[in-house]
């Protein structure tokens, strides 16, 4: 899905034109991967724009940007403020937004910690992430020959950048093989996540997922899932998966920012259950639809954003925008 642009990002305390938002070649990131991210989404609820569970999201990045002996620069309260005027200035009414930490220019070589940690929030709008039809459909998957990297190689845990050149090379794969994704196994064998999705499967009534210990992403969109899973009475089991439940299961699904609540609808080839998106996977979906598409917000997971499609406009006048909080945290 080619970027579609945005008149403004964030970029270490300030905004800049998006096509200004630029960093050096030689920046660290660029040869080591030495970055951390989250995917947040806003969404048009019928009770104005939000942001889905902002501070779980920010919650991640700081713990992702800690395990690599580094710090955010920014606090999570800043970053929540930025967020929101990401936004709100850019009039975007939903949108995914992407806060990207890294590692800059001044030093290069493996060892770190003479870089600069630079900080970008941007934000895009970003449709259908496994296509138009799979929120209903489903999409079909295979299991990919590249193993999720191990626990004790690099900080599953973490959203780094790193961390994607393996999900890459899942993706790869799951294209070339007609695939809308790859399902990765860690390296003991047992089912892991997909290359931007955690994964949940139906046996008997029982929802079933992963443990962290499977070298997964701790999803918030997992989280989600467990919780109105848990609210609906149903018995859920963080549990070793081995691959052969995949096949046997009764419902299959991925969680995700981006994919959001998608049903699986084959795995190499054998269908999921009847074939078709399952009662529990049905039940899970609204309940997550409810809350972003409606706006109900049992758990204040939801954080409400001025928006004003003449805002971007009036931005790009350079005239003041309606938004309270301010522009600059920090000059660096
Ligand atoms: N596992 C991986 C490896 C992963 O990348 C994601 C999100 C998840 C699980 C689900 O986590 P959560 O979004 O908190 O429910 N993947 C993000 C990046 C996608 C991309 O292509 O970039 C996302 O969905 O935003």
């Amino acid at each position: 899905m080619p970027l579609k642009p945005v008149p403004y990002i964030w970029m270490n305390g300030r905004f800049v034109r998006w096509e200004h938002a630029r960093i050096h070649v030689l920046s660290h990131v660029v040869h080591y991967g030495s970055s951390w991210f989250e995917g947040i989404r806003a969404y048009a609820t019928r009770r104005g724009t939000a942001i889905f569970r902002l501070y779980d999201h920010l919650r991640r990045l700081e713990r992702s940007v800690r395990m690599y002996h580094a710090e955010l620069p920014y606090s999570v309260e800043e970053l929540t403020r930025v967020c929101v005027e990401v936004v709100a200035r850019n009039g975007l009414r939903e949108c995914y937004i992407r806060p990207i930490v890294y590692r800059g220019y001044g030093d290069l070589g493996v060892y770190p910690l003479n870089c600069p940690i630079e900080v970008a929030v941007a934000a895009w709008e970003w449709g259908a992430y496994l296509g138009a039809d799979a929120v209903r459909h489903g999409v079909d998957v295979g299991v990919s020959s590249w193993q999720r990297i191990a626990s004790n190689t690099m900080p599953a845990m973490a959203k780094a950048g790193g961390n994607y050149m393996n999900s890459q090379l899942v993706r790869i794969e799951a294209a070339r093989h007609g695939y809308a994704e790859g399902i990765s196994l860690d390296v003991f064998g047992m089912v892991s996540e997909g290359s931007g999705e955690n994964i949940f499967l139906v046996m008997d009534g029982v929802l079933y997922t992963p443990p962290l210990s499977a070298s997964i992403l701790p999803g918030v969109t997992r989280q989600t899932i467990m919780t109105f899973a848990r609210e609906e009475g149903i018995p859920v089991v963080e549990a070793d998966i081995p691959r052969g439940m995949l096949y046997a299961a009764d419902e299959l699904f991925f969680t995700g920012t981006a994919a959001e609540v998608i049903p699986i609808r084959t795995v190499d080839g054998i269908p999921v259950g009847s074939g078709t998106p399952g009662p529990i996977t049905r039940l899970l979906q609204e309940r997550f639809f409810r809350v972003v598409r409606e706006g109900e917000d049992p758990y204040g997971w939801l954080t409400f954003v001025p928006v004003d499609a003449s805002d971007a406009a009036r931005s790009r006048k350079k005239k003041k925008v309606t938004v309270e909080s301010s522009t600059n945290f920090r000059s660096r």
